[in-house]
């Protein structure tokens, strides 16, 4: 598959959001044409899409009202993990898969290494278990890339309690978002060849050069070496 995906991942209020639309409105003005420049022939250029987890498709839009409306009544914890299963199985064969086999750079809310952080390491449902689902889910398919967006917990739930929304994940109690952090924390260090730890508590503006800077690189290494070998 020729396109790339590239995954925001984080506790909650970490800015993923924030720094997904930056991202996408940097390389929408341009902003990595001269290492894209190297793969696109002419006026051939490469599709950008943005899109989450869960929520990514028609039938993900109706999972994630289930998993996340701050009324409803609580979901069993297996229940919830096969409803994220599902969202991204439809996700990965809708969307993800097509769009990199034509070639998009795809900016994704969330994914695989979420599941293992709330689910596995928030829920304690067996992390063996959620590997399986996971690769049930995505064929395999992992992320080329994926910026951790680490901020301490408590940062986090504040900036997400001043944006004004809660939702039924951000009403679990402190100790579960630790557990989460620890969980993205171990991903990171098991996973160095695909996951890259950005400082969070920095300003908005400080955090995107930061994620600026790591795409440039990526880019030039998946883009460029490349062309070299055609
Ligand atoms: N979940 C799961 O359990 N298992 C799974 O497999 C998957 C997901 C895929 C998705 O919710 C929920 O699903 C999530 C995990 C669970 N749990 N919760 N809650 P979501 O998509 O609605 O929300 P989120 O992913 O948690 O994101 P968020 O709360 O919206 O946070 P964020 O995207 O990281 O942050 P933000 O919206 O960009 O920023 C939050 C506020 O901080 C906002 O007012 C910004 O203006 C402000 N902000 C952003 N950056 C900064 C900086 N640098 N300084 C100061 N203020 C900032």
């Amino acid at each position: 598959m020729s396109g790339k995906l590239i995954v925001f991942e984080g506790v909650e209020g970490g800015g993923k959001t924030t720094q997904l639309q930056r991202c996408s409105n940097w390389l929408r003005a341009g902003g990595l044409q001269d290492c894209l420049s190297t793969v696109c022939s002419g006026n051939q250029t490469r599709p950008l899409v943005v899109t989450r987890e869960p929520g990514g498709t028609l039938l993900g839009a109706k999972v994630r009202q289930l998993l996340l409306d701050r009324d409803s009544s609580p979901i069993h914890p297996r229940a919830e993990l096969l409803l994220y299963a599902a969202d991204r199985a439809e996700h990965v064969e809708e969307l993800i898969k097509p769009q990199l086999v034509n070639g998009a750079i795809i900016l994704c809310d969330r994914y695989t290494d979420s599941t293992i952080a709330y689910q596995g390491y928030g829920r304690g449902i067996d992390l063996k278990l959620i590997e399986e689902l996971n690769q049930i889910a995505t064929g395999g398919l992992e992320s080329d890339l994926t910026l951790w967006l680490d901020i301490d917990v408590e940062i986090g739930l504040e900036r997400a309690r001043q944006r004004g929304t809660v939702d039924r994940m951000e009403q679990a109690d402190l100790a579960f978002h630790r557990r989460v952090q620890q969980g993205f924390q171990e991903l990171y260090q098991q996973n160095p060849h695909r996951i890259v730890r950005v400082d969070a508590s920095y300003s908005e503006e400080e955090v995107h050069n930061s994620i600026q800077k790591i795409l440039r690189e990526r880019f030039k290494s998946w883009f460029q070496e490349r062309s070299i070998l055609s």
